[in-house]
């Protein structure tokens, strides 16, 4: 069913100005314990190599297991989290769950595709903390305020084991230089922090969440996470979207190859095929964002 159908929208006057004005918004309790169950079960198949991957899945191990510092005490343990299940059937109801979506389109828009999926894992025992940072640094679109996140608590989402941090109304600056943070020895694939933000750091929230609960945010908004202090894990699931009506700026070409899936409005069930920003000297190289890169990979 889409927002438009629906008596009430999915997100109220009052929520939409949250989310304009912060960054961000939570919806707790939004999605049924049913859902969450089959999810945390095929995940438990994945990682424990009960079922296949999906094609394009990457199943991460833990930067501290594959340099050997800990031993993990089970296969679940020693990984991070999965990228890219939009072609497993179980998880991919996530992406395409309508109470997601109803959101989602109260945001962007009726038209609307997915872009990236995740699920993590954050295991005990290693560092595992996300430094803070905004996730336009890892996407091609423009402009910013046409993308936004999901993010579900699997599990109760806690101080202790790791809960998100945001920083209300970030948003509303510039993509910041990130860097690998100095401070942090064990730094897993692809974690940068933004640079010089100390600060702003003052001004943190964290979101605790209840299973179910759903955070939506805005790209530019910096967040992250803290380590696991518990002996459980810290589980949650994740998918990007965007309007339709984005641009391509990366000066990056694999643009042809991607087709990225639209799953909400007229088009559903197509394969994205927009615009690239035309004019060459606009376009970005995702690179020079990153300070020193690839140092440390
Ligand atoms: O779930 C987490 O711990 C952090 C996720 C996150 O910030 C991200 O992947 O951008």
């Amino acid at each position: 069913m889409n927002a438009a159908d629906r008596h009430s929208p999915a997100l109220d006057a009052d929520e939409l100005a949250v989310y304009r004005e912060h960054g961000y918004v939570v919806k707790r309790g939004l999605i049924p314990q049913a859902d969450l169950a089959r999810w945390l079960a095929r995940l438990d198949d994945i990682l424990e190599e009960r079922v296949p991957k999906s094609e394009g899945m990457l199943v991460m191990k833990d930067v501290m297991v594959a340099k050997g510092k800990v031993a993990p005490g089970s296969r679940a343990e020693a990984i991070a989290k999965i990228q890219d299940y939009e072609k497993d059937p179980v998880l991919d109801t996530y992406t395409t769950h309508h109470a997601i979506l109803d959101v989602i389109e109260c945001i962007v828009g009726r038209d609307v595709q997915t872009i990236h999926t995740m699920l993590i894992n954050k295991p005990p025992n290693v560092d595992g903390r996300h430094p803070v940072h905004q996730d336009l640094l890892y996407f091609p679109f423009r402009p910013a305020d046409r993308i936004v996140a999901s993010w579900t608590a699997l599990e109760p989402v806690t101080k202790e084991n790791g809960c998100l941090v945001v920083v209300p109304g970030s948003q509303r600056g510039e993509l910041r230089t990130h860097e690998n943070p100095p401070d942090i020895e064990d730094l897993n694939f692809g974690y940068f922090g933004a640079a010089g933000i100390d600060a702003e750091l003052e001004n943190r929230v964290h979101l605790e969440m209840d299973p179910g609960d759903t955070v939506f945010f805005h790209p530019m908004l910096l967040h992250g996470s803290g380590r696991n202090r518990t002996q459980g894990f810290r589980r949650a699931i994740s998918a990007h979207y965007t309007a339709l009506d984005v641009e391509w700026v990366w000066k990056q070409d694999d643009f042809d190859a991607r087709r990225y899936r639209i799953v909400r409005g007229p088009r559903a069930g197509e394969r994205w095929a927009g615009a690239r920003t035309p004019d060459e000297d606009a376009r970005i190289d995702p690179r020079t964002l990153i300070k020193g890169f690839p140092r440390g990979r």
